[in-house]
């Protein structure tokens, strides 16, 4: 049995935005672009939504709506900054951390608990250190699937904790309203009201061929759900540090000619999975063993990031020209690529049409 944590920030960027301006706190905010270029609220306060703000309404309405509301811009590098943060956090309470977006993730803690910490004691922790580090508060679900998680931590938002013990799954589920699960947007839960199916117990009571007739090949999928079972493992997105491919040669060399075809190489293969990631480093490295097993590694900082072939080659080539003696035989070559801009762990935030 696993045991799961979700964690989502409540109000995430009017959150930032309160806790980084004091004159906020306290009062309707409503973060996203503006009312005159047809901006859409990202993130609206707890203070705006009493007003019936939501995320994704038009600037407009949500100013009309209330109209004392404080519109701040987005500002997405402190939120990825803030994002990070929140992950550094739950990764030393655990190494398996799926990100879901900027401001939510699973935590499997399936481990510590089998060594004798309750799971709710860990979310206790856990938001106790957000609160206390990053002056913000998360909401969170415990339970035995990632499916039942997410949806308990929505339950009693904001600075919720909600606990699902194994085995209550069905009997926490069953009088949700269905939008509530993975898979049933608006229009699908408007269509099963009219069958007179409102809440997640109604949905779990039909019979299997009803569910493949209704969504065809997600339906076992989506029957699982409803009825409480889910066994989609934590995927862990660990950040990347580096990318490096490296050769051993089949025979020592000191041949000028091999070893810089040797680096080329290398360096093309690099330049490839750079690509392949969407990343860019600063930092080229060149490794090197000797025929008597000396390791030894030799860096140069670029002065902008790199991902291109012929610039890693460059400089891998420059540092190892430098080694090459007469007499000295190499029989290892690597060549690596670090000091990225962007952590390949960053999910992306969908970023709204309508920001300015
Ligand atoms: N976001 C966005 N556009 C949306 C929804 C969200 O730009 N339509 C951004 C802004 C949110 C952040 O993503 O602050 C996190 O999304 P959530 O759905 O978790 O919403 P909040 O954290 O704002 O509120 P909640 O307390 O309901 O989690
Ligand atoms: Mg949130
Ligand atoms: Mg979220």
């Amino acid at each position: 049995m696993r045991h799961i944590l979700h964690a989502d920030f409540d109000a995430f960027y009017a959150s930032v935005e309160q806790r980084d301006d004091p004159e906020l706190r306290g009062k309707p905010v409503v973060v996203g672009g503006s009312p005159d270029s047809r901006g859409v609220v990202a993130s609206a306060s707890y203070e705006a939504r009493r007003f019936g703000v939501r995320s994704a309404m038009p600037m407009r309405t949500a100013l009309q709506r209330c109209p004392q509301a404080k519109r701040v811009r987005p500002r997405f590098d402190r939120y990825s900054q803030v994002s990070r943060q929140l992950m550094a956090i739950l990764r030393e309470l655990s190494d398996l951390v799926e990100p879901l977006s900027l401001d939510e993730a699973y935590l499997d803690v399936t481990g510590a608990v089998a060594s004798g910490r309750p799971p709710g004691e860990i979310a206790a922790e856990l938001r106790t250190r957000v609160r206390a580090e990053l002056g913000l508060t998360i909401s969170v679900g415990v339970a035995t699937s990632k499916s039942v998680a997410k949806i308990a931590s929505d339950i009693d938002k904001p600075n919720g904790l909600t606990i699902v013990p194994p085995g209550a799954e069905r009997a926490f589920l069953a009088p949700l309203a269905i939008e509530k699960l993975w898979g049933i947007g608006p229009k699908t839960a408007a269509r099963l009201r009219r069958e007179g199916i409102g809440t997640i117990a109604e949905l779990a009571a039909r019979p299997r061929e009803w569910w493949a007739a209704r969504f065809g090949k997600t339906g076992p999928h989506l029957r699982h759900l409803a009825l409480g079972e889910d066994d989609s493992p934590v995927v862990e997105h660990r950040e990347r540090k580096s990318v490096s491919a490296e050769t051993t040669l089949a025979e020592d060399t000191g041949d000028p000619g091999v070893l810089e075809e040797l680096a080329d190489r290398l360096s093309q293969s690099v330049a490839r999975h750079l690509e392949r990631a969407e990343l860019r480093g600063r930092t080229v490295k060149l490794k090197l063993r000797l025929s008597d097993f000396t390791t030894f590694t030799r860096q140069v900082t670029m002065p902008r990031p790199v991902d291109a072939p012929e610039d890693i080659a460059h400089a891998a080539r420059t540092m190892l020209r430098r080694e090459l003696q007469p007499g000295r035989q190499f029989r290892l070559v690597g060549v690596g690529v670090s000091g990225f801009e962007r952590p390949e762990d960053q999910p992306m935030q969908p970023r709204l049409a309508g920001f300015e």
